[in-house]
C-alpha cells in the first residue's frame, strides 16, 4: 500500500527571484548567488521528476524574497491542503500567492485563520501522526488550529519543543521511511522521537538533517559525506544537491517543495 508520507505523485516548486538577496537569515554570511541557486534548483527539480512525479514550477515572485521556500505556505495531505499563516511578517503574502494553485489541485482546501501562526517547515507528517515544532514562527494557537482542521481527517497532532537557535522543526529532522527519522542529536535529545528509529546526523553535520524522502530517493544537501554514508549504509538511495545558497538563508531540501 502507498505510504503518503514518503510516496508522492506531485510537487510544487517556485523559481528563486533576484530579490533572494533580501531573504531572511539568522546570521549574514553574504548574499546568495542567484545563478548558482538557479542551477541547484534545476537539479532539485530534475531529481523530483526522475522519480516520475509531476512537478509544477511556479514563476519567481520578486515581491517576496523568501518565496522559493514554498514549503512554509501550506501543508499538503492526501485528504486536502491547509494554507498556513506565516510567523514572519515579510512572508505573509506568500500564502495568498499559493492559495489559487492549491485550490486548482485540491477539492478540499482549509485555512489557518489566526490569530496563531504556523509555517510548513515546522510540520513533519509521519505515517502515524503530525508532529509540529514550536518555533519563533509557529505558536501554540497555530498548532491548536491545525489540530482542529485535521481532526476529521483522522490525524493526531503532537507538539514538540525545539532548540532555541533552530529556525524550524524540520531544519533539524526529516522522515526517511514509515518508522525512521533523520535527526540531529540536539533535537532528538528531548526524547521526541522515542517511538521511532532514529539515524543521527554525523558530528558537525547538523545542516544535513533537512532532507526529504521523495519516492525512491533521499534528497539531501551536498557536503555532508559522513551523514550521506550513514544513510547509504542503511540502504537509502541518496541524491545530493548543492545547498550553498539556500543555506545562506537558512533553507534546505524540504523548504523548496510542497509534496503530495
Ligand atoms: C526564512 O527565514 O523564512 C527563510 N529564509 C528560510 C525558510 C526555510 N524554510 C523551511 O525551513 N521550511
Amino acid at each position: 500500500m502507498k505510504n503518503p508520507s514518503i510516496e508522492f505523485s506531485r510537487a510544487i516548486i517556485r523559481k528563486p527571484a533576484a530579490s533572494i538577496i533580501d531573504g531572511l537569515r539568522a546570521i549574514d554570511t553574504g548574499p546568495p548567488d542567484l545563478a548558482r541557486m538557479n542551477d541547484a534548483h534545476g537539479a532539485y527539480a530534475a531529481t523530483l521528476r526522475e522519480t516520475g512525479a509531476e512537478v509544477f514550477e511556479l514563476p519567481a515572485l520578486p515581491a517576496y524574497p523568501d518565496s522559493v521556500f514554498v514549503e512554509d505556505t501550506a501543508l499538503c495531505l492526501p485528504q486536502g491542503a491547509i494554507l498556513m499563516r506565516a510567523g514572519a511578517p515579510t512572508r505573509a503574502g506568500e500564502v495568498s500567492e499559493m492559495a489559487p494553485v492549491l485550490y486548482s489541485l485540491y477539492k478540499d482546501v482549509r485555512e489557518i485563520k489566526g490569530p496563531g501562526t504556523i509555517e510548513g517547515g515546522d510540520i513533519l507528517v509521519t505515517s502515524r501522526e503530525i508532529l509540529v515544532g514550536l518555533s519563533d514562527r509557529t505558536d501554540q494557537a497555530g498548532v491548536g488550529e491545525l489540530a482542529e482542521l485535521v481532526q476529521d481527517w483522522g490525524y493526531k497532532v503532537r507538539c514538540i519543543t525545539i532548540p532555541d537557535d533552530v529556525l524550524h522543526f524540520k531544519t533539524d529532522c526529516s522522515l526517511l521511511d514509515a518508522d525512521t527519522i533523520l535527526s540531529t542529536q540536539r533535537l532528538a535529545a528531548s526524547g521526541c522521537f522515542a517511538d521511532y528509529n532514529v539515524i543521527y546526523t554525523a558530528p558537525n553535520e547538523e545542516a544535513a538533517a533537512n532532507a526529504i524522502r521523495f519516492n525512491q530517493f533521499v534528497i539531501m544537501a551536498a557536503g555532508f559525506p559522513n551523514t550521506a554514508k550513514r544513510l547509504r549504509d542503511s540502504g537509502y538511495d541518496v541524491r545530493e544537491i548543492d545547498n550553498t545558497d539556500c543555506a545562506k538563508l537558512d533553507g534546505g531540501m524540504s523548504c523548496l517543495s510542497l509534496r503530495f
